[in-house]
């Protein structure tokens, strides 16, 4: 229940850092046209603030998103965006089967946690077959696996300025920018971040999480879009804000345009 009570309160305060809410048409879809201080952005802004609040009256904040059976598993998990990286810092950890592959939980917490894959595997696990929905209008059903976030968080004590979770990723985005190729990233609040169906998943429909579809670890946030589970995550980091990363508005597609709580 105190877990509740903050997170209501947090909730109160959410508003302003929502990001822009603009058609959705597709993952490759790249709003070049509208800058920050536009008017029809700024009223798009206080329209997805307005979404975000109703979505979260109607849902509820610990609302679960539909499961489903393996027999409604029809095919592989399409994988999308990127499916290689190429970074370094990735094929320095996939060498020998990700042995050195940490998971960091870092920022506003009073214990930063580094966890390799092996202690990641060795915690409790949840199993959940939920629909990926894309924004480029496909959808999946697939079987995830992994530890939930919550009960990793609450080991690491998240402070009580924390309001969001930052997830950190090894790939980057070759979008044509001239400070060169940003870092994919992503966020949620902390309502979505201790959600029963948020899990670092390592497993996919029974076996290992495929490269393609973000070993050796990725996201699942199962009330949101696609763009938002997060794939090949090596750090989750506790903030206050999110404007400090990449465009600043909490995610490599939300910079683009995207709509940043992204609910189904
Ligand atoms: N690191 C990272 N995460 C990502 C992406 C990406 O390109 N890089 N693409 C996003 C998008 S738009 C979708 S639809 C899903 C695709 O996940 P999948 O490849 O498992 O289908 O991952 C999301 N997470
Ligand atoms: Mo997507």
């Amino acid at each position: 229940m105190r877990q509740l009570i903050l997170n209501r309160r947090r909730l109160l305060g959410l508003g302003a850092a929502s990001a822009s809410t603009l058609l959705l048409s597709g993952c490759d879809w790249y709003d070049g046209g509208l800058g920050m201080g536009d008017g029809l952005r700024s009223a798009l802004e206080r329209a997805n603030a307005l979404t975000y609040h109703a979505q979260r009256l109607l849902v509820g904040q610990q609302a679960l998103a539909t499961e489903y059976t393996d027999a409604d598993i029809l095919q592989g998990q399409r994988p999308n965006g990127t499916v290689d990286p190429q970074t370094p810092e990735y094929l320095a950890v996939k060498a020998n089967n990700f042995a050195g592959y940490r998971l960091n939980i870092t920022g506003l917490v009073n214990t930063p946690l580094s966890l390799s894959l092996a202690e990641l595997k060795a915690l409790p696990a949840r199993t959940q077959i939920t629909r990926h929905d894309c924004v480029e209008g496909w959808s999946c059903i697939a079987k995830w696996t992994g530890p939930q976030l919550g009960p990793l968080l609450d080991r690491a004590g998240v402070q009580p300025a924390a309001r969001f979770c930052v997830y950190h990723c090894y790939d980057t985005m070759d979008d044509g920018s001239l400070d060169g190729p940003p870092p994919y990233y992503e966020s949620s609040d902390l309502v979505d971040a201790f959600h029963p169906q948020t899990i670092l998943a390592y497993g996919m429909n029974g076996g290992d999480l495929p490269i393609a579809n973000g070993a050796p670890v990725r996201m699942r946030i199962e009330r949101a879009l696609g763009y938002k589970q997060a794939k090949y995550v090596h750090t989750i980091e506790l903030v206050s804000d999110f404007t400090k990363f990449g465009g600043g508005r909490g995610g490599y597609w939300e910079d683009n345009g995207y709509d940043w709580y992204g609910g189904i």
